[in-house]
């Protein structure tokens, strides 16, 4: 297994967990982080034994307080590009892995912590979580897809009031706002995550990734191509065995045993 300076992966029971380990700048995101993250993530999209990832921080503290402004703060408009293009392009990958991807918020999601979150499928926030994106406050924009994922997500004119106003917010008004699936507990936060994580294994694992798929090329088109795209998925789930056993099951009165083909 590949060490990373500044992540811990582990796998187990069909979950690929990642935690971003920063801790001496709250898991701010630096260019080797994300370099590694990159990288990993290259690992769990081949790795077929990984069948939902969940993504926390590490400490008690902070999920990710950001990019990291030390490492910004001396950059040139064309580094700042580049970097911002970095991350855009690892944040992608993570949002079109064929996995599930659940973001386990255990602290502040900053700037770029929170556009992280976003790149993720489901957000589960622990009580302590806090949200925001402050950086008009640096003198910058988000850079790594936050003015865009955010409206997305919680509608434009709540995103443009967190975007103008950098506002940092705690986990109860991120649930009010949509922006977090559900509120956990600090110390049950893995285990609600890992609980959602079963719950999207037992089902047919071809429909589940088909589903993603569907959702992300779906929002970047009209409705007709978007439906159109589902018919497609629709039909392939036909090629599949779990598609005969999900239905045979329901027929015979019994729970599918799913086997992922
Ligand atoms: N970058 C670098 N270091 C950081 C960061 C960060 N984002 N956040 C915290 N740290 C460091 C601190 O400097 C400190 O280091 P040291 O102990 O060496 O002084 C250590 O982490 C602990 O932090 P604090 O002492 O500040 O801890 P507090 O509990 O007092 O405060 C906060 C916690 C509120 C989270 C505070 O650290 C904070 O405000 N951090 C910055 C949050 C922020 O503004 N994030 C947005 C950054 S900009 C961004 O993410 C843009 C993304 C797109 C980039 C595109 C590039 C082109």
């Amino acid at each position: 297994m590949t060490q990373y300076n500044n992540l811990l992966y582990v796998t187990g029971n069909g979950i690929g967990l990642i935690t971003l380990n920063r801790p001496q700048a709250l898991n701010a995101l630096n260019s080797e982080l994300l370099t590694e993250l990159n990288s990993l993530l290259d690992t769990i999209a081949q790795d077929e034994s990984v069948k939902v990832v969940i993504v926390t921080g590490s400490g008690d503290k902070s999920f990710v307080a950001g990019a990291d402004i030390a490492e910004m703060r001396g950059l040139s408009a064309v580094e700042g590009r580049n970097f911002g293009k970095f991350g855009q392009s690892v944040f992608a990958k993570l949002e079109n892995l064929p996995q599930p991807v659940i973001a386990a918020v255990n602290g502040f999601a900053l700037g770029g912590g929170c556009e992280l979150a976003l790149a993720c499928d489901i957000r589960i926030a622990s009580e302590k979580a806090k949200f925001g994106q402050p950086e008009v406050g640096l003198g910058i924009t988000p850079g790594f897809g936050g003015t865009q994922r955010l409206p997305r997500l919680i509608g434009k004119g709540r995103a443009k009031e967190l975007l103008y106003t950098g506002d940092v917010i705690d986990a109860q008004e991120a649930y009010r706002l949509g922006l977090v699936n559900k509120v956990a507990a600090s110390a049950e936060l893995l285990s609600v995550a890992r609980a959602l994580a079963e719950k999207i294994m037992s089902r047919a694992e071809v429909a589940v990734q088909l589903c993603k798929a569907a959702v992300n090329q779906g929002l970047e088109m009209d409705l007709a191509s978007g439906v159109a795209y589902e018919a497609e998925t629709f039909g392939l789930c036909f090629a599949t065995s779990d598609q005969t056993e999900g239905m045979t099951a329901f027929i015979e009165k019994r729970k599918p045993g799913f086997s992922g083909k």
